[in-house]
């Protein structure tokens, strides 16, 4: 049955016409308790979900929809390892890289733990080598310039991770990432890097996307230009991948390659071999404490009730603004610098998961499936576009997130942030209304540009300090959320065929190019290739 023929739906549907024209200013004022009401904590991750435009019917109606979709059924064929990626054939089990169970689970006939265990293991030798300086680069100099080459889900995370985590990682190792196939990337990187001092992680699943390649061959030749002698590359290149023969026709020794399955999908691999990186920098120790800190989440995403499961609350809350007011983006505002890369990395979680538009069996979709999402860290947005968040035609709906307990303790840095990010929800929310501005005797010229109309919703999640384990409990928590939300629209959230097409006919122009030819196909890339040839 298609989503918005279900009579969940039409309820919803009904249900949001008293809703809609209700003001947060009145929600709040008729229950004074709404704000601790509308809470829910998990471990180190506290959900403040009152500032949302929800009744006390809104989520038990969502929660019915959630249900008549079969979310607990799905739920437990993924965490089971049912081949529900069905238009790859397989697993999705990204919650198995984290998971401290030895009870066995079964993948084509083969119980995976062990070797979760085995590479895990490995990746502690090699991070612990690497870390005190015994792992010795061809000049026999410890390797302290670590750069990550790949692309994706194979660059997002350990780069969003390692910047979270600074403050745990160790100091006199540099790491860079190398993803983008421009030139300008390498050589940035890799400029006054001394060759006999760095190692290259080639980080690819498939060990054959173009950018990763090609990076990892201008790596080889950067490194050889100085070392002169094939046999180097065995002391300063390992590779993190599915593809053992790839690997070591590149040149890459086997025993210097860290593997995962297919079972592990890109963005949603940081916990994976692609997660070297990160061990490296943060020591095996936070590694597993970063694991610990997913699995608390998947654990209470598992086995809570949908009422007091956090990812379902947030995912409904996404359904509710993206499906009945039609919102079309949402905003993702981390109140803590080391955060500054987690919208991005959840731009690629939620657009490559759910930018889809037919459903598992192929059907086109009458409704939104995954928004544009977007963000950057508090304070800064305030002075960039909040403006448009406040007084703008759109709605967007906002995740603010702060920590309680600082890492820097720096004068009055911690408090002035907390107040930035508490006094914007509190603006968004409740706004200030003209009533308001014309006895605070604003000019009634001005009165209709200094109104805030308000009722713009948002949550606020507060972690208790930002740690390896709550880190991970927070990315986990948006790694369901973009589940739900996959299952509410009956779209497969682990494929990603929507690249493929850029990716060839970006092989048929670079031949245009190379062979100084400009068949464009159209006139427009015709012209466009003259441009360059020219
Ligand atoms: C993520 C995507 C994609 C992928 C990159 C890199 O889910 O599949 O971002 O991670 O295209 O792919 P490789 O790791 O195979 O190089």
């Amino acid at each position: 049955m298609q989503l918005t023929d279900r009579p969940e739906w039409q309820d919803l549907r009904n249900h949001f016409e008293t809703v809609k024209n209700l003001h947060l200013r009145d929600l709040f004022a008729t229950d004074p308790e709404r704000g601790s009401v509308y809470a829910i904590s998990v471990t180190d991750v506290y959900l403040d979900y009152s500032k949302n435009r929800i009744t006390a019917d809104t989520l038990p109606k969502l929660m019915t929809l959630a249900r008549a979709c079969n979310l607990e059924p799905a739920r437990d064929a993924m965490f089971r390892g049912d081949k529900i990626n069905t238009t790859e054939n397989r697993a999705v089990l990204h919650t198995a890289l984290r998971s401290s169970s030895s009870d066995p689970l079964i993948v084509d006939g083969q119980d995976i733990r062990p070797a979760i265990k085995a590479e895990l293991e490995k990746m502690t030798s090699f991070a612990t080598a690497v870390r005190d300086g015994t792992w010795l680069g061809y000049s026999g100099k410890p390797l302290k310039n670590i750069i990550n080459i790949g692309i994706g889900g194979s660059d997002l995370g350990p780069v969003m991770v390692t910047e979270a985590l600074k403050a745990y990682s160790q100091h006199d190792i540099h790491l860079g990432f190398v993803s983008n196939i421009d030139a300008n990337n390498f050589v940035e990187a890799t400029r006054g890097l001394d060759p006999a001092e760095t190692l290259f992680i080639i980080a690819s699943k498939t060990f054959s996307t173009d950018e990763t390649m090609t990076n990892a061959q201008t790596a080889r030749d950067w490194l050889l230009a100085t070392a002169n002698d094939e046999a180097v590359i065995a002391k300063h290149f390992v590779a993190l991948s599915t593809q053992t023969d790839k690997v070591t026709a590149f040149g890459i020794d086997p025993a210097n390659m860290f593997s995962f399955w297919d079972w592990v999908g890109g963005r949603y691999s940081l916990t994976s071999a692609i997660g070297l990186s990160i061990m490296i920098a943060i020591g095996p120790d936070n590694f597993k404490e970063l694991l610990a800190g997913f699995e608390t989440m998947d654990e209470h995403f598992r086995t809570a009730p949908l009422e007091e499961n956090m990812p379902v609350i947030m995912a409904l809350l996404g359904v509710w603004y993206s499906n009945f007011f039609g919102a079309e983006t949402e905003a993702i505002l981390p109140y803590d610098q080391y955060l500054h890369r987690f919208p991005a990395y959840f731009q690629q979680g939620n657009m490559e998961s759910n930018g889809k538009s037919v459903t598992k069996a192929g059907a086109a979709v009458n409704y939104s499936t995954g928004p544009i999402v977007w963000g950057e860290p508090g304070t800064n947005g305030q002075h960039a576009f909040y403006q448009l968040i406040h007084q703008g035609t759109h709605l967007i709906p906002a995740d603010f997130i702060g920590t309680i307990k600082p890492i820097n303790k720096l004068g009055e840095h911690h408090r002035k942030l907390t107040a930035n990010l508490l006094a914007q929800t509190k603006a968004l929310a409740f706004g200030k209304t003209a009533n308001e501005l014309t006895a605070e005797g604003v000019a009634p010229e001005l009165v209709s540009h200094k109104t805030f109309r308000g009722n713009h919703p948002t949550n606020t999640l507060l972690l208790s300090s930002l740690t390896p384990r709550s880190l991970g409990q927070l990315i986990a928590l948006y790694e369901h959320k973009i589940f739900v939300q996959g299952i509410i629209w009956d779209i497969n959230s682990f494929d990603q065929w929507g690249v493929e097409l850029g990716k060839v006919l970006a092989t048929d122009i670079y031949q245009q190019l190379a062979s100084s030819q400009a068949e464009g196909g159209d006139s427009s890339t015709t012209n466009l290739l003259r441009q360059f040839l020219d």
